[in-house]
C-alpha cells in the first residue's frame, strides 16, 4: 500500500538489537546534541537551557515517534472499536519529565544532561505549561488519556489548539490582572502537523431541498480545520496514543486576492482572521456559560472536524463496503460535559445528508455510539444556546434539534399520557430541548393550556427524594448582580434556546456523573424526569487522578519510601498495593522516613515562596492548602474568615498564650478568578490583604503565615500538593461535583479538612473517618436551610458576627470589603442571603479547625494520619475509572502494542 511507512527506517526496532526505547545516557547525549544542532530553533553559538530544553525534548520526542506509529499500525491492523474523547479542554501541564518518566528513561536522561552540563530539572522547568483547560475538567482530560495509553486501550483524544491558554494571573495591590497566555511563542516541540488531515468546517448558510427530497446545507462561511497530533505515552507500555488538536484557517480559495490587488487589505484579510480566530483563545469561564457566538464556532469546530475524522476512518477500514450499522461496533465518541453536544446534530447530519441513511438509521447509530458526562450541577453552568443564533449559525443542525424535540415530545405524552395535563406540561417544560418554544402543532392540541400546572404537578404520584436539593429554587445570576442590577423583570417573550444537557441525555446511551453523590443528584435533582423515563442509561463514573503524574513524577522521594516498604514500585500501576503501607502506619522507621520526605517538599516550597511572593515561611509550621479556581461555591471566603477568626483571636492572648494554644501554620491560597466574576475577584483581593496584615504583624510572626500564591497551574500544583499536610475542599455540600485535587492530596499524604461533598464523601470511606476532617452541613440540608433562611429564622452564631464586624473595622486596610461581607448577610433587600451558608457551617469549621491543631501536635497521630491516606487513596486512580468507562460505556478491549 502507498500508506505503508518506510520500513528500512533507521528508527525502527530491529529484532534482536538493543531496543531503542532503552538507550544509554551516552547515547541520549548524543541526540540531545545532534538536536541543538540541526532541530532546535536557537542560534547555533549558544547551549543555554531554554536550547537544551528544545533539543531534549526534540529527543524525547524521536523515541515516542516510533511508539506512536507503532500503536497507530496495530490499531489500524486490528480494526478494533476504539474510543473518542472529545472535551473543549485539555490540562496538560508539562510534558518533559512525564514522557522520560513514562519511558523509564528519567535516569538516563538526567546522566546525559549532566554530561551536557545541565541539570534535568532547571531544563524541565523551562517549558511553558499546555494550559488548555480551565481546571478539574480539562485536567481530567489528561489524566484519562494517560491512563488510556498505560493501559493500552485503542483510544484517542480530539480538543482545539488554542494559541492563548488559560490567562496568566498577575496578583498586583488590586489583586488579580489577567495576562494573555502565549504558550506557543517559543515552539511547541511535541506537536506534530498533519498536512495531510484536515476537513472543511462551514457557518451560516441556508438549508434546501434537493430533487431527491433530501436536505442540503448551503453557502455560507467556509474554513478549514487542520489536525495537530500530540503524542500520549503510557507507562511502561510500547503504546503512544493521539491526542489530535484542531487549529483553523482559511480556505485558500477564500482569501481575497482581487480585494488584496486592489489595496483593499482589510477585506483581503477578513476571512483570513475570521478562520483564526476561533482557534485564538480558549474562554477562561469555568462553570459559567458565556453566549458567544465565537464560542459556539468552536464547539461546533470541535465537534464536525472529529466527527468527519473518525468517519473517514471509518470507511476506510471498512474497505469497500461501509456497514454503516456497525459504526457504533467500531466507535464509541465521549462528551465532556456539554461542551461537545454539537457531535449528536453533526453526527445526525453526515449520515443523513452526505452518507444518505434514513431518520431511523442515523438515529439508531447516533444513539449507539455517543454517551455524556455532566460534571456540574450550578443551574449557570448548564449551557443553552439561545435557538435566533444558533439557527443563523448552523441551520441545518437546528432542524435536526427540532426533529429530536418533537420525538421526544411523542415519547414524553405517550408515557405520561393526557389526562392530567397540568403534570404533562410539567415534564415537557422540563425535560424538552427547546425551551420557550410552541409545541409542534401536531401535539399542540393535546394539551389544555388552562390547567394551573404547578396544582396538578403536586398530584403527581411520585413520593421519595432523598436528596430534597433544589437547585433552582434561587436562580444564582451571578453577572446581573454583579453588576448591582436587580434581576431582570420576567420578559414578556422568554428568549427562546436550546438545552444542550437535554439533547445530550436525549441522544446518548449513558449519561455518567463523576462522584457517587454527583451522580445521585443527577439521577434525583437535574435530570430526573429523564431518570425516571430512563432510568438504564444512568451511571456514576467517579473520578480518578493519574497515579504517574502525581505521585512518582510529582513527589520521587515520598515513592522511594512507599516502593521500599511495600518491596516494588508494581503500585505505579496497581494503586491497590498502596493499602498495604496500612500496616506500617505506626512503624517508627516508616514514620521518620515519611516526615523527612515531607520536610524537604516544604522546603522546595519555602525557596519558591521566598522566590514567587518575597515572603519567608517557616518549615516547622504546619502547610494548609487551598488551590482551586476561585468560586463562590468553593467558599475560599469560609477558609479566610476562619484565618481572620484565628488571627483575632491571637492578637486577644499574650505570647505565651498565643504559642500554648496555636500550632503555627503556613496558610496558602491559589487559583484563578473568571476575569469578570466580581465577587470571585473581591476574594482574591480580600486573601491578600488579610495576608499582608497578618504576615507583617511582628506579634504574629511565625505562628500565622498567609499566601496567595499567584497563577496557580499544573506545575505550581506538582510542587505544593507533596508539600502539603492539610488541604481544604470545603465546598457547599452538593456543589461540587466531584473534585480531583482532593484526590492528589490524598495521595500525596495530606490530610483533607472538608465538607461532604463531591469526591470527598467517597476518600472519607476510604482513608478511613478517623483520618479525614468532617464538618458542615450535608447536601440534603441545604435546600431546607436556604429556605430557613429567607424566612428569616438563621441566627447566626456569635463568632461569625464577630469576625465579620472585625472586617468592617477596617483592619485590612483601606480598600471596602462591605459588598463582600454582606454577600454573607441579610436576605432579599439587603445582602445577599449567604447563598452558600458561609455563615451556617463557620462554627463547624472553626471548631473542626481546632481538631486539625490538637492532632497536629501529635506528631506520631498526625503521620499516622498522613500514611493512611496515602494507603486509601487507591480507589482514586484514573486507571480505576478509564476500567469502568471501558467496560460500561465504550465497550472497548485493551490491545497492547508488541
Ligand atoms: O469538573 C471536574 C470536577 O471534579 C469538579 O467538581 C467540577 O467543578 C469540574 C464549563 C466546567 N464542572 N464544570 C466545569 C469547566 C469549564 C466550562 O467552560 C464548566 N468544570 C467542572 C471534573 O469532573
Amino acid at each position: 500500500e502507498s500508506k505503508q511507512r518506510l520500513k528500512d527506517s533507521p528508527l525502527e526496532e530491529e529484532p534482536g538489537s538493543p531496543s531503542p526505547l532503552k538507550p544509554d545516557a551516552a547515547s541520549i547525549a548524543s541526540s540531545i546534541k545532534y538536536h541543538a544542532e540541526f532541530t532546535a530553533p536557537f542560534s547555533p553559538d549558544q547551549f543555554e537551557l531554554p536550547k537544551a530544553f528544545f533539543a531534549t525534548a526534540q529527543s524525547v520526542r524521536d523515541a515516542l515517534i516510533i511508539n506512536w506509529n507503532a500503536t497507530y499500525d496495530y490499531c489500524e491492523k486490528l480494526n478494533v472499536k476504539q474510543a473518542y474523547y472529545l472535551s473543549m479542554e485539555f490540562l496538560q501541564g508539562r510534558a518533559l519529565l512525564n514522557a522520560i518518566g513514562n519511558l523509564e528513561l528519567t535516569g538516563a536522561y538526567a546522566e546525559a544532561l549532566s554530561k551536557l552540563g545541565h541539570d534535568l530539572e532547571n531544563v524541565a522547568a523551562q517549558e511553558a505549561d499546555a494550559a488548555l483547560g480551565n481546571g478539574g475538567l480539562g485536567r481530567l482530560a489528561s489524566c484519562f488519556l494517560d491512563s488510556l495509553a498505560t493501559l493500552n486501550y485503542p483510544a484517542w483524544g480530539y480538543g482545539l489548539r488554542y494559541r492563548y491558554g488559560l490567562f496568566k494571573q498577575r496578583i498586583t495591590k488590586d489583586g488579580q490582572e489577567e495576562v494573555a497566555e502565549s504558550w506557543l511563542e517559543m515552539g511547541n516541540p511535541w506537536e506534530v502537523v498533519r498536512n495531510d488531515v484536515s476537513y472543511p468546517v462551514k457557518f451560516y448558510g441556508k438549508v434546501v431541498s434537493g430533487s431527491d427530497g433530501k436536505r442540503r446545507w448551503i453557502g455560507g462561511e467556509d474554513i478549514r480545520a487542520a489536525a495537530f497530533d500530540v503524542p500520549i505515552p503510557g507507562y511502561k507500555t510500547k503504546n503512544t496514543i493521539n491526542l489530535r488538536l484542531w487549529s483553523t484557517k482559511v480556505l485558500s480559495e477564500e482569501f481575497d486576492l482581487s480585494a488584496f490587488n486592489a489595496g483593499e487589505h482589510t477585506k483581503a484579510n477578513e476571512a483570513l482572521s475570521n478562520a483564526e480566530k476561533i482557534c485564538y483563545i480558549l474562554y477562561p469561564g469555568d462553570e459559567s456559560i458565556e453566549g458567544k457566538i465565537l464560542r459556539l464556532k468552536q464547539q461546533y469546530t470541535l465537534c464536525s472536524a472529529s466527527l468527519q475524522d473518525i468517519i473517514a476512518r471509518f470507511e476506510k477500514l471498512s474497505g469497500k463496503h461501509v456497514k454503516w450499522e456497525d459504526f457504533p461496533e467500531k466507535v464509541a465518541v465521549q462528551m465532556n460535559d456539554t461542551h461537545p453536544t454539537l457531535c449528536i446534530p453533526e453526527l445526525m447530519r453526515i449520515l443523513m445528508d452526505v452518507k444518505g441513511l434514513s431518520w431511523k438509521e442515523a438515529w439508531n447509530i447516533t444513539r449507539r455510539t455517543v454517551a455524556y458526562t455532566n460534571h456540574t450541577v450550578l443551574p449557570e453552568a448548564l449551557e443553552k444556546w439561545s435557538l435566533e443564533l444558533m439557527q443563523k449559525l448552523l441551520p441545518r443542525h437546528v432542524e435536526i434539534i427540532e426533529m429530536i424535540d418533537e420525538e421526544l415530545v411523542g415519547t414524553i405524552i405517550a408515557e405520561c399520557g393526557t389526562e392530567n395535563p397540568g403534570l404533562l406540561e410539567k415534564k415537557l417544560k422540563e425535560m424538552r430541548i427547546l425551551e420557550n418554544v410552541d409545541l409542534p402543532p401536531a401535539f399542540a392540541e393535546l394539551i389544555k393550556p388552562e390547567e394551573d400546572p404547578v396544582a396538578s404537578s403536586e398530584k403527581e404520584p411520585e413520593t421519595s427524594k432523598e436528596l430534597d436539593i433544589n437547585l433552582e429554587d434561587e436562580p444564582h445570576n451571578l453577572q446581573a448582580q454583579e453588576n448591582n442590577e436587580e434581576l431582570p423583570e420576567p420578559e414578556p417573550e422568554p428568549p427562546k434556546m436550546v438545552r444542550m444537557a437535554n439533547l445530550c441525555v436525549v441522544c446518548s446511551h449513558a449519561v455518567n456523573g463523576v462522584a457517587e453523590i454527583h451522580s445521585e443528584i443527577v439521577k434525583k435533582e437535574v435530570f430526573h424526569e429523564f431518570f425516571k423515563l430512563w432510568p438504564e442509561k444512568f451511571q456514576n463514573k467517579t473520578n480518578g487522578v493519574t497515579p504517574r503524574r502525581w505521585i512518582p513524577f510529582c513527589n520521587p522521594e515520598l515513592s522511594k519510601i512507599i516502593t521500599r516498604w511495600i518491596g516494588t514500585e508494581d503500585w505505579i500501576l496497581h494503586t491497590d498495593k498502596l493499602a498495604e503501607l496500612r500496616k506500617f502506619a505506626d512503624n517508627e522507621d516508616l514514620q521518620t522516613q515519611w516526615r523527612a520526605a515531607k520536610r524537604s517538599n516544604k522546603m522546595k516550597v519555602v525557596r519558591f515562596l521566598k522566590e514567587t511572593t518575597g515572603y519567608v515561611v517557616s518549615p516547622e509550621a504546619m502547610f494548609d492548602i487551598q488551590v482551586k479556581r476561585i468560586h463562590e461555591y468553593k467558599r475560599q471566603l469560609l477558609n479566610i474568615l476562619g484565618i481572620v477568626y484565628r488571627y483575632k483571636k491571637m492578637k486577644a492572648m499574650n505570647s505565651a498564650e498565643r504559642t500554648a494554644k496555636f500550632v503555627p501554620r503556613v496558610c496558602i491560597f491559589g487559583g484563578k478568578a473568571f476575569a469578570t466574576y466580581v465577587q470571585a475577584k473581591r476574594i482574591v483581593k480580600f486573601i491578600t490583604d488579610v495576608a499582608a496584615t497578618i504576615n507583617h504583624d511582628p506579634e504574629i510572626g511565625n505562628l500565622l503565615k498567609v499566601i496567595f500564591v499567584p497563577d496557580y497551574n499544573v506545575s505550581v500544583a506538582e510542587l505544593l500538593i507533596p508539600a502539603s499536610e492539610l488541604s481544604q475542599h470545603i465546598s457547599t455540600a452538593g456543589m461540587e461535583a466531584s473534585g480531583t485535587s482532593n484526590m492528589k492530596f490524598a495521595m500525596n499524604g495530606c490530610v483533607l479538612i472538608g465538607t461532604l461533598d463531591g469526591a470527598n464523601v467517597e476518600i472519607r470511606q476510604e482513608v478511613g473517618e478517623d483520618n479525614f476532617f468532617l464538618f458542615g452541613a450535608q447536601a440534603h440540608e441545604i435546600a431546607g436551610l436556604r429556605k430557613e433562611r429567607a424566612e428569616g429564622k438563621f441566627v447566626p452564631d456569635p463568632r461569625f458576627e464577630e469576625v465579620k464586624a472585625f472586617v468592617k473595622s477596617g483592619v485590612f486596610g483601606p480598600y471596602n470589603y462591605d459588598e463582600l461581607i454582606e454577600s454573607l448577610e441579610g436576605n432579599e433587600g439587603f445582602g445577599r442571603g449567604d447563598y452558600f451558608l458561609v455563615g451556617k457551617d463557620f462554627p463547624s469549621y472553626i471548631e473542626c479547625q481546632e481538631e486539625v491543631d490538637e492532632a497536629y501536635r501529635d506528631e506520631k497521630r498526625w503521620t499516622r494520619m498522613s500514611i493512611l491516606n496515602t494507603a486509601g487513596s487507591h480507589k482514586f486512580s484514573s486507571d480505576r475509572t478509564i476500567h469502568e468507562y471501558a467496560r460500561d460505556i465504550w465497550n472497548i478491549a485493551p490491545v497492547g502494542v508488541p
